[in-house]
């Protein structure tokens, strides 16, 4: 399965992690393919990477022309995905949260799922290593009130790690996804959920990042709010995909 598979990685400013991370993961699979899409990291991540693509064949890059924003990101990566022979696509954050070992263990979920999600609330015990309090409170109150009002038995809503079939992704109409920010994780689980697909929990543990600063905003909450309004009434009037 690993020589079918994308890891696709956005970056902005992880010139202190890219390095490793790209090495790490090519270290634990040397047949898989990694996208790295870069928004212009002032940092230069984006050099990082190229200098890199002469070890790596199965390194790729989309460099962008400025902070467009996570989810917008991961769409562009799921489009090149698209145009490519890969059978299953994951997405993982470049700092370390995500443990490169477990990208096997979700992609050997995808064996009976549509999506499998790395999922740090499962079977009711929390996995998050060092995280600061208000982060925890925040997303573990977001992940339960998204099920109270869409139904979904997903306990882990808002996390980046994840294994997407070919087949979800094409069902999926990409090009109808609203969000920008961080709230395109739940976006795209819940038009998953509402097409009757498959998705499984596998339980990780999430690290706090040791190095660089995170890009989490309030504007990123405020977004995420009112998206998540704007879907649960296209889901209530039966047009959300
Ligand atoms: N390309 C791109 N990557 C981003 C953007 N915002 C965040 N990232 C990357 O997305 C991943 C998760 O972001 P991070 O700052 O760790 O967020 P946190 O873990 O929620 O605090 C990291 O690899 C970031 O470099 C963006 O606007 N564009
Ligand atoms: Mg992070």
């Amino acid at each position: 399965m690993i020589n079918h598979s994308l890891v696709i990685i956005p970056t902005y400013n992880e010139a202190l992690n890219v390095h490793s991370m790209i090495e790490r993961l090519f270290h634990l699979y040397p047949e898989i393919s990694v996208l790295i899409i870069d928004d212009n990291s002032p940092d230069k991540t984006a050099n990082v990477v190229e200098d890199l693509q002469s070890t790596y064949s199965r390194l790729h890059i989309i460099k962008r022309a400025g902070k467009l924003g996570l989810g917008t990101a991961y769409l562009e990566g799921f489009h090149w995905a698209l145009s490519k022979q890969y059978r299953f696509i994951v997405q993982m954050d470049c700092d370390f949260s995500h443990d490169p070992s477990d990208v096997i263990r979700l992609i050997k979920a995808l064996e009976n799922a549509d999506l499998a999600i790395g999922s740090r609330y499962s079977e009711n015990e929390r996995r998050t290593k060092d995280w600061p309090l208000r982060r925890l409170i925040l997303s573990y109150s977001a992940s339960t009130m998204f099920r109270w009002f869409t139904g979904m038995k997903t306990r882990d809503i808002s996390g980046g790690f994840k294994a997407f079939r070919r087949e979800t992704l094409e069902r999926i109409n990409l090009k109808n996804i609203v969000s920008k920010g961080y709230i395109f994780q739940f976006e795209m689980n819940y038009k998953v959920h509402s097409m009757n697909m498959k998705i499984v929990e596998v339980p990780i543990i999430f690290y706090q990042r040791m190095l660089g600063v995170s890009k989490m905003s309030s504007g990123i909450m405020i977004e995420a709010i009112k998206i998540f309004i704007y879907l649960r009434f296209k889901k209530l009037i039966g047009t959300l995909n």
